[in-house]
């Protein structure tokens, strides 16, 4: 291992992710490390994950992918179990078994629940082609996610964080859910003890490093870029 924890032998690092996309609690999470990396954009609202050069990267045509050296990780958790292990003193997990355990509860719960219910709100072709069926489904999708919402506003208020007892990779992990909130339902459903949490990730120093890089906040899903 190198001083800063990282593998010696692994090579340079580069994430390829887009602006707000769920490759952002990645990147929040290299910043936490203090991870040497740099940023490779696919910006999926372009259309860039489709091109040759990244489906070279990745043939599953999605963010995140982190290079390291050769080697390519996919899928946000597998990507955040690598950086834990090559940067320990990062603290991304709790390491009390039932505080790290339900950490992992909710980055499966928002990755197999909320992921796809996003998916399902923003493309309804991906799970229906007879387009009869799209409304059926976002109105479906909304549902389910205001009541997503109002769990995670319960278990912040019971727990505080995600993530143990320091905000940690499951909150940087909410903080994306949170972002993409912002466009499905108006006002936004959030809770009191969820506009506080919001707040203190909005504020976590590797996180607003990451929204500032990316362009993006957590109060809106408009990019700094667009008009
Ligand atoms: N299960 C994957 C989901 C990855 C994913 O769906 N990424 C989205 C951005 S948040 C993406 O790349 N979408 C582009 C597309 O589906 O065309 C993970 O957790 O990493």
């Amino acid at each position: 291992m190198t001083p800063s924890g990282a593998p010696a032998n692994g090579g340079p690092i580069a994430l390829h992710y887009s602006p707000g996309a769920c490759s952002f609690a990645v990147h929040a999470a290299l910043r936490q490390a203090g991870a040497p990396f740099e940023l490779a954009r696919v910006d999926v609202r372009a259309g860039d994950q489709r091109s040759d050069a990244y489906r070279a990267i990745n043939p599953r045509e999605r963010v995140p992918t982190l290079s390291i050296g050769s080697e390519r990780i996919t899928e946000v958790l597998a990507i955040a179990l690598w950086i834990e292990r090559a940067f320990p003193d990062a603290r991304l997990f709790p390491t009390e078994a039932f505080a790290r355990a339900h950490a992992f509860e909710w980055i499966a719960y928002m990755a197999t629940t909320a992921q796809p219910l996003f998916r399902a709100f923003w493309r309804p072709g991906w799970f229906a082609e007879d387009a009869s069926a799209h409304a059926a489904l976002q109105a479906t999708a909304v549902a389910r996610l205001v009541a997503v919402l109002a769990d995670l506003e319960r278990i912040v208020a019971e727990r505080r964080v995600l993530n143990g007892e320091t905000l940690g990779f499951a909150d940087f992990y909410a903080a994306v859910y949170l972002r993409w909130a912002n466009t499905f339902v108006e006002p936004v459903p959030f809770g009191p003890t969820t506009l506080a949490y919001r707040g203190r990730l909005q504020a976590h120093p590797a996180v607003a490093a990451a929204l500032d890089v990316e362009g993006v906040s957590l109060d809106s899903m408009k990019r700094r870029s667009d008009p």
